[in-house]
């Protein structure tokens, strides 16, 4: 049997549907994987058809996160209008909405994909499809009913097959033309994140908290709060296959909750890996779990950044309105701890939420501005994922628009005054900080001036070095991963400073849907 996984993310960096094409193939099926990025157009280029006819797929799966949702509406369309192939949708947003999803496919799979397309693909090849298929996980629709299906059983991860860094059944849309990547790994790197230097990378399953305004929080309900591990033998084959490419110079760990690992698989993985891996990488953690021997382990073994979710620094925010119960306390805990191992700290922040006062706000600043430097930080706009509390509460309230979540994610993040602060705090001095943190009523022209030439300054300035020397002190100094690393990653840090200099965000998709939706009005009925 012939699947034929198709994804419209803007980039090459794939994790979920790679599992499912490792995992169907080993089962002896034929796969190939199609990235066509951001693909919105009112028909099927004749590049993509040509390739559906040469390759003749059994199924098409089709993958995707909410903002990958219209794109999926659409190419689905074309698909039907050209092929008689099922079509199956799945991923982070078929998971959080089955019920809207299935309205615009044959099938949809409401949880992990890699036995469930396996079972759908098998059953099409043997049973007639006009036959209602009974598949853990499998919604069916049979022209026009629908048949819902109960999530699957979870499976050991140490069962499913290694997925490699670059398949050689992994093919591009470009310019009107199929490429193969393996066979254009230049083309490749270009699409792939941080120039195809970086392997991303998953070892747990699962997180065990229940923020208000995370997408988990609503997956966990249909997984289980239990997290799922992979042995220390079954990640380091993973990245034993990954370091034979030599261009991949960095891991990054995506998991959750990594630290969810005890200290005894920390400690085999952090020997394995520096005897056989030796890379920098990077790993998310949790404030109020960090523990400082897993830290220096993992350091020891090069550990050279750490992303750490704050999200706010107001308690009442964190506990009243995100139902993430980690006092600032704990963060500053943590900061200290993570400044002491030397690796670097990147702290996210969500902005822009309706139900923060000034004072919040307020707090928010003068709390990030108490934290160890040097630290870089990233803002995100509260997003309002179907299915978390947040986001029924924000309904309820008349305050979210529920489908802003399909397009609205990192435009515009600097517009506001209190943004523009956030975005300073770890580069100006705490006076200035404090001096610029006040409500907008007790705000002067020089306040308003202020903030907006040190963002446009510090932005195309100091931003760049202290970023460039975190990096550095991360990788311990070593001159030779250091330039690995930025050779490795010059046209991500190139087009960061560049977009810097410009004062342009990640515009791209917003411009396009607005497109999209002239040309295309009924796309975007319900
Ligand atoms: C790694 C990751 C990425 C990677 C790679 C994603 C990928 N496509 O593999 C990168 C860095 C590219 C990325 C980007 C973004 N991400 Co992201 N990402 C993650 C992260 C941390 C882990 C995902 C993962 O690898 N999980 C492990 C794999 C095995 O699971 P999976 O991907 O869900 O796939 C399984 C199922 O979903 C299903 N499945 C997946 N595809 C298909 C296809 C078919 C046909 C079928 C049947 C089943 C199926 O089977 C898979 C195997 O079991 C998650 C958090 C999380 N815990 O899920 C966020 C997450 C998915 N990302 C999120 C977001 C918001 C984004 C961005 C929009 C961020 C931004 N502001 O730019 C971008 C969008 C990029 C784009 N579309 O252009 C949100 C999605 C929320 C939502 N409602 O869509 C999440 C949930 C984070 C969060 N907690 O809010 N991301």
């Amino acid at each position: 049997m012939k699947l034929l996984l198709l994804s419209l993310q803007s980039n090459a960096s794939l994790v979920g549907i790679k599992y499912i094409a490792t995992n169907v193939q080993a089962h002896g099926h034929d796969v190939r994987i199609l990235l066509a990025p951001g693909y919105l157009e009112e028909i099927l280029a004749s590049g993509i058809e040509g390739f559906i006819k040469e390759f003749q797929p059994d199924l098409i799966g089709i993958s995707l996160m909410s903002i990958e949702f219209y794109p999926a509406k659409n190419i689905t369309r074309l698909i039907k209008d050209k092929f008689d192939i099922p079509v199956v949708w799945g991923g982070l947003h078929v998971i959080l909405k089955p019920d809207e999803c299935i309205q615009y496919v044959d099938y949809v799979c409401s949880g992990e994909g890699e036995n469930a397309v396996l079972a759908l693909l098998e059953y099409l090849g043997n049973s007639h499809r006009d036959s209602i298929a009974d598949i853990p996980n499998i919604w069916v629709n049979h022209k026009g009913v629908i048949s819902e299906k109960p999530a699957q059983p979870e499976f050991d991860l140490d069962t499913l097959p290694i997925i490699e860094y670059l398949p050689d059944n992994f093919y591009v849309y470009k310019d009107n033309r199929i490429m193969n990547f393996a066979d254009n790994p230049k083309l490749f790197r270009s699409l792939a994140l941080y120039g195809g230097t970086c392997h991303m990378m998953v070892t747990t399953r699962g997180c065990p908290f229940y923020c208000g305004y995370c997408a988990n929080a609503y997956t966990m309900k249909v997984f289980g709060k239990k997290i799922r591990k992979r042995s220390v033998a079954n990640c380091i084959e993973e990245l034993k296959l990954v370091r034979k490419d030599p261009y991949v110079i960095y891991i990054n760990f995506e998991d959750d909750w990594f630290f969810s690992h005890d200290k005894e698989w920390m400690r085999e993985f952090s020997a394995e890996y520096k005897k056989y891996i030796n890379l920098p990488f990077m790993v998310r953690v949790f404030p109020g779990v960090l523990d400082r021997e897993k830290l220096d382990l993992l350091r020891d073994a090069g550990l050279s950044l750490v992303i750490m979710g704050v999200q706010s620094g107001s308690d009442r925010v964190n506990f009243e309105i995100y139902n993430r119960k980690v006092k600032f306390a704990s963060v500053e805990k943590a900061a200290e701890v993570i400044s002491e191992s030397g690796v670097a700290p990147y702290y996210e922040m969500i902005t822009d939420n309706p139900y923060e006062t000034e004072e919040d706000q307020m707090e928010c600043i003068s709390a990030m501005s108490r934290l160890k430097r040097p630290y870089t930080i990233s803002l995100a706009h509260l997003t309002f994922f179907p299915g978390t509390t947040l986001t029924e509460k924000a309904i309820k309230d008349g305050i979210a628009d529920p489908e802003a979540y399909l397009s609205r994610y990192m435009v515009k993040i600097d517009d506001t005054y209190f943004n523009k602060l956030l975005y300073l705090t770890p580069y100006i001095p705490r006076a200035l900080i404090n001096y610029l943190n006040r409500k907008q009523i007790d705000r002067t022209g020089i306040h308003n001036f202020l903030i907006a030439f040190l963002s446009f300054t510090v932005k195309r300035t100091i931003e760049p070095v202290v970023f460039f020397y975190v990096i550095a002190r991360g990788l311990k100094f070593n001159i030779k991963w250091t330039v690995r690393t930025v050779t490795g990653n010059w046209k991500s840090a190139v087009a960061k400073v560049l977009f810097n200099f410009l004062g342009k965000g990640d515009m791209e998709f917003d411009q396009q849907l607005e497109v999209a939706r002239k040309k295309m009005p009924e796309l975007f009925e319900k």
